[in-house]
């Protein structure tokens, strides 16, 4: 018998890859999308089967974590052996905007999955993954972090986390659930949100190397953090809910890296080496030099005229706009307990996740560059 997932934040970019590797084990997966005025289903959109088809292994439904009602219906409807909780408002800087959307949504709305599975009586049946997360650690505690280091976290995003971990915890112990958090790190890939700082430094490389930016205004430069690629982390979830029993885990890679670091490393991927001069608010990125032979090679020839002709001008400014009330400094974490108990191992180290990022995004801008190159060209005609 094949098992049913049902996954909130399905269109996110873990909702995608854990679609994709579910329906590859040959789950049913019902996820939960927001109604939005465009469509918000690009990630899956390769995954989705019309209504109208029989047999469909990919059931979406719309739905809100702030609707209860709406929550309970679904799991009652889909009955779920896996829910997969992966809804939320995740953008940290967004939740000192926004507290108590962000509250609301990834405090309350695990509270309401927990609370429907009690409800429906399907606490014998219905296993549930928490998107618990490394901010919990926020001003860290110890170094490296794992599944015994205190919490201290430091944003809206993050307490209301902390709530969420705490609150699967104790319907765990309250009422036998198998209800797990997975304490990921920082997980990216091509399918990243475009405003987290690995994909918007891979695609603001990707627009300076094509001509279509100048520049990119960045936050703190000096942030470490441990980054992963999203496709091995999704598995990790589906680990964590196939154990004889249910249990919390750190998942990350024990490498952690500045966000300065990850800028160098990326431009190097198209042969641009970057140079940072000052500090703080002053502190700036300029065109050291270029590899010719490299560039030509992922860019295109072209390009190169016009990017040799900016070697020493600075590409890399900082606008305090991006700083984050109180900033979360280091993560670096220790999934030795993963690795044992799930033989969970990464398979992407932190360049080859740049490079599959660096890849898709040149790819992706050139299309760009190619639009608004040929719209110039047909308003040169009229003109
Ligand atoms: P993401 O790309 O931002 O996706 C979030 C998903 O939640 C989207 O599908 C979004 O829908 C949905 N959502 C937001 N508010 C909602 C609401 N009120 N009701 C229903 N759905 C809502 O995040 P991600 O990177 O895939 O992360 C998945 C989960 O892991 C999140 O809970 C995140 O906090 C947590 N986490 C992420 C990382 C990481 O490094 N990526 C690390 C640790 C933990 P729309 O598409 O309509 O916006
Ligand atoms: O920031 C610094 C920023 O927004 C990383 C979420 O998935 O991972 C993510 O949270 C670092 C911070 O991710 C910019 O100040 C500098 O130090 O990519 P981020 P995050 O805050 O670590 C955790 C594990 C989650 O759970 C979250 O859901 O980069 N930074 N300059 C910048 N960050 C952004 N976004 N933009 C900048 O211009």
């Amino acid at each position: 018998m094949s098992k049913t997932a049902l996954i909130t934040g399905i269109t996110g970019q873990d909702g995608a890859y854990l679609s994709e590797y579910l329906i590859k084990k040959g789950y049913t997966v019902h996820g939960i999308k927001r109604r939005s005025s465009l469509f918000n289903t690009n990630r899956i959109d390769h995954l989705y089967q019309d209504p109208h088809q029989e047999n469909r292994n990919m059931i979406l439904h719309y739905g809100d974590m702030t609707d209860s009602m709406n929550i309970t219906r679904i799991i009652a409807e889909v009955q779920p052996d896996e829910i997969y909780n992966l809804a939320a408002q995740s953008h940290v800087k967004v939740s000192f905007d926004t507290p108590e959307y962000t509250a609301n949504v990834d405090g309350l709305g695990t509270l309401r999955v927990l609370e429907a599975v009690r409800l429906l009586n399907l606490v014998s049946k219905t296993r549930i993954y928490q998107a618990s997360t490394s901010e919990l650690y926020g001003l860290v505690q110890e170094i490296p972090q794992k599944e015994t280091t205190p919490f201290y976290p430091r944003s809206p995003y993050a307490v209301a986390k902390m709530y969420a971990y705490w609150i699967t915890v104790n319907y765990r112990e309250a009422y036998q659930m198998f209800a797990c958090n997975g304490i990921l790190f920082n997980h990216e890939s091509p399918l990243r949100g475009e405003t987290f700082v690995t994909r918007k430094v891979t695609r603001a490389i990707s627009r300076i190397a094509l001509g279509i930016q100048n520049e990119v205004y960045m936050g703190n430069l000096s942030g470490k953090r441990d980054w992963g690629h999203a496709k091995d982390y999704v598995k990790a979830m589906y680990l964590i809910l196939q154990q004889d029993m249910p249990d919390d885990y750190v998942i990350a890679t024990g490498v952690t890296t500045t966000i300065r670091d990850f800028i160098c490393k990326s431009f190097d991927k198209i042969g641009i080496a970057v140079e940072f001069t000052g500090a703080g608010v002053n502190e700036t990125g300029k065109i050291a030099g270029i590899r010719s032979e490299v560039f030509v090679e992922r860019v295109g020839e072209t390009y190169l005229k016009r990017i040799q002709n900016r070697i020493g001008e600075t590409i890399v400014k900082v606008d305090p706009e991006y700083f984050r009330p109180t900033e979360v400094e280091l993560l670096i974490g220790d999934a030795t307990k993963a690795r044992t108990k799930l033989s969970w191992e990464p398979r992407y180290d932190l360049d080859a996740l740049i490079e599959d990022m660096m890849q898709s995004d040149i790819k992706e801008m050139k299309k760009e560059a190619y639009v608004s190159e040929a719209g110039y060209r047909i308003l040169n005609y009229f003109e």
